[in-house]
């Protein structure tokens, strides 16, 4: 079996608990010590003029290669480039989008030190499996110093519609960039979709069918892998954590009040604004309400080095207070407002104890929490999930109360909808869900991305005579 290179941004350390650690960094974990690995990154460091040799270390059957980076190039690469331009642009918010230069140069540049310092590494059969819009070079990179193995790319955010990604000033370059792997994979159809139609009408490649391109004399294959979550884990870690004395805490302090939960990382893409409005909506039109159903919101900080993740906490800070400000009562505060993060098992029970899950944002590739929320809820009675029709997870979470993120009246109306729906109808709902939870889990979505990658070199029909 060939080996497995998995490149990231973040690298979960062999030391980070399962509990702290993401599901898709267990997975990965998991792959890698199957097949046993290499996983790349960034060390999470900076260092002045940094020099190429990456930290390289083993634990069990998996190497890890960590690179230190200048903080200038660091900085232009995280917060400039990823995250200041094509954060923006993948989730469709272009007044937000901030295209700088240097930033492009500094992105490109660390995509070129990663390449150099990952070569040495290669054996000419390994799968490379990059991930995310940090690395979108990669591959070209790796080719220019000669390398010719299979090279395979997964794009996390949303690829945005042509007229949206048309306002990047390095539109073209980016997508000579993917042509360069083997294999890109996108959450969802509406994204390849997307990406498609940009290749055939702005950059004039070929395609073929089952999304297969051919740009620049470059033949690669385009398609949909919807990412999953451990939904069995996820259950047991649901079952286990609901009875502990931090959820009978939390039991005691709701006093038998219904809750509703959002779990989203602080960050604009996800809604945050338009949620809590919603429930202000909620509270002022159906008066019934009140006193009776307590939100709860964790939103754990990120990109506090971003300017618009700061404002976005300030505007949140003061949505909070005013609607706690109108609504409360002496012996209820109508939305708890948590900014710190929580275990995973902590978080499977709160999911677990909520009558609904709020998940609705403006944008977003697929929304993870959605799945858990599903999956750790108690078959006998379960939650209703609300979910923006603009996640990736709606194509398969067809059971949940479908809402406009953009429509804060109607999702105040449909937080109403699900704090009244009939069990009979919550169960139906619930099922309809749980049944494409357990049937696409993340072990799954991995496994056929890297037998799919595994025979990319296999042979692609050519465009040109397919
Ligand atoms: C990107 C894409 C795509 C959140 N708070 C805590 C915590 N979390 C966990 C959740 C969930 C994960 O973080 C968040 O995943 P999402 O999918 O919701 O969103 P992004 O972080 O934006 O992820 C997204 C994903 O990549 C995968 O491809 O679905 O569209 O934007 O697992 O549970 N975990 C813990 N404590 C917290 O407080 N332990």
């Amino acid at each position: 079996m060939a080996r497995l290179v998995v490149v990231s941004n973040r690298v979960a350390s062999p030391k980070e608990r399962a509990a702290k650690a993401g599901g898709l960094a267990v997975a990965l974990r998991e792959a890698l010590s199957k097949r046993g690995g290499l996983w790349f990154g960034w060390s999470g460091e900076t260092e002045v003029g940094a020099p190429p040799e990456p930290k390289i270390f083993r634990s069990g059957r998996i190497t890890y290669g960590l690179l230190t980076l200048d903080p200038e190039d660091q900085r232009a690469h995280y917060a400039g480039y990823a995250n200041g331009t094509l954060w923006p642009l993948c989730h469709y918010r272009l007044g937000l989008l901030a295209f700088r230069r240097a930033d492009w140069e500094g992105y490109r540049r660390v995509n070129e030190h990663f390449a150099r310092a990952l070569l040495p590494l290669l054996k000419p059969d390994d799968i490379i499996w990059v991930h995310d819009y940090h690395f979108i070079p990669l591959a070209a990179e790796l080719r220019k110093l000669g390398f010719e193995g299979r090279v395979g790319y997964f794009h996390h955010i949303p690829w945005p519609a042509t007229a949206v990604f048309l306002s990047l000033p390095s539109h073209a370059a980016l997508v000579r960039d993917l042509s360069h792997y083997d294999l890109v994979g996108l959450q969802t159809e509406n994204d390849v979709r997307a990406l498609l139609t940009y290749i055939s009408s702005e950059s004039r490649g070929w395609l073929a069918p089952g999304g297969v391109v051919n740009l620049r004399e470059r033949t690669f294959r385009v398609a949909a892998y919807p990412i999953g979550i451990d939904a069995e884990a996820f259950v047991q870690d649901a079952k286990d954590a609901v009875g502990s004395d931090e959820m009978k805490r939390l039991r005691a302090s709701l006093a038998g009040k219904a809750l509703a939960v959002g779990v989203d990382r602080l960050d604009y893409s996800k809604g945050l604004p338009n949620k809590f409005a919603a429930f202000g909506e909620l509270l002022k039109n159906w008066p019934e309400h009140r006193s009776k159903v307590t939100m709860m919101q964790i939103a754990p900080l990120s990109r506090g080095e971003v300017a618009e993740y700061r404002a976005l906490r300030r505007e949140l800070e003061e949505l909070a207070g005013s609607i706690n400000g109108e609504y409360a009562e002496f012996d209820w505060v109508p939305l708890r407002y948590l900014n710190r993060p929580f275990q995973r098992a902590t978080l499977a029970a709160i999911y677990r104890t909520a009558r609904i899950g709020v998940v609705t944002p403006l944008r977003d590739g697929m929304n993870l929490v959605a799945k858990e929320y599903v999956a750790a809820q108690n078959p006998r009675d379960p939650g209703v999930l609300m979910l923006s029709r603009f996640a990736g997870a709606v194509d398969e979470m067809t059971g949940a109360l479908i809402v406009n993120p953009y429509d804060v009246e109607g999702m105040g109306e449909a937080l109403h909808t699900a704090l009244v729906m009939p069990l009979e109808e919550r169960r139906e709902r619930w099922r309809t869900n749980m049944k494409n939870v357990e049937t696409n889990t993340i072990h799954h979505w991995c496994e056929r991305f890297i037998a799919e990658l595994s025979s990319s070199q296999e042979a692609l029909p050519d465009p040109l005579t397919a």
